[in-house]
């Protein structure tokens, strides 16, 4: 691997998605590690994929965590209470899913 034309690939993706995400990128023969990390706003878990690659490789590395944590809707059931006490249950639509990625040149690469 020559590391003239190596980048790093930072993806920040949710939970749900970490495992499919470095599931698929392992079985296209990527090097991956994935690291428990935490979102400044919403201060709620997330998971950081690191895939260090040729540079020719990039973009196939970049569609599959696309195509693997695809932005979506999903309905889940919420709670609210009446002011007499009462709860009722109702479903609401919240967005998952989705990928923030950044594409780094990579000055050296050693394995010892
Ligand atoms: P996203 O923009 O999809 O970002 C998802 C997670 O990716 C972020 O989690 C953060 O961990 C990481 N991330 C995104 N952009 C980054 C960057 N430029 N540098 C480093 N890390 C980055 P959270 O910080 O918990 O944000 C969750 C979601 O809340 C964000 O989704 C965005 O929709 C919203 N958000 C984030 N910061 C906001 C702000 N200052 N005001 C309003 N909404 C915000």
């Amino acid at each position: 691997m020559g590391s003239d034309y190596m980048k790093l690939v930072l993806a920040i993706v949710s939970n749900d998605d970490s495992s499919s995400v470095s599931s698929s990128l392992t079985k296209a023969n990527y090097s991956v590690t994935r690291l428990a990390t935490t979102g400044g706003f919403l201060r709620a878990g997330n998971t950081t994929i690191i895939v260090g690659c040729d540079d020719d490789r990039v973009d196939n590395c970049v569609e599959i965590i696309g195509n693997e944590s695809k932005r979506r809707t999903e309905i889940v059931p919420s709670t609210a209470s009446y002011d007499i006490g009462r709860y009722a249950s109702f479903p609401v639509e919240v967005q998952i899913g989705g990928a923030t990625v950044f594409v780094i040149d990579v000055a050296q690469f050693h394995k010892m």
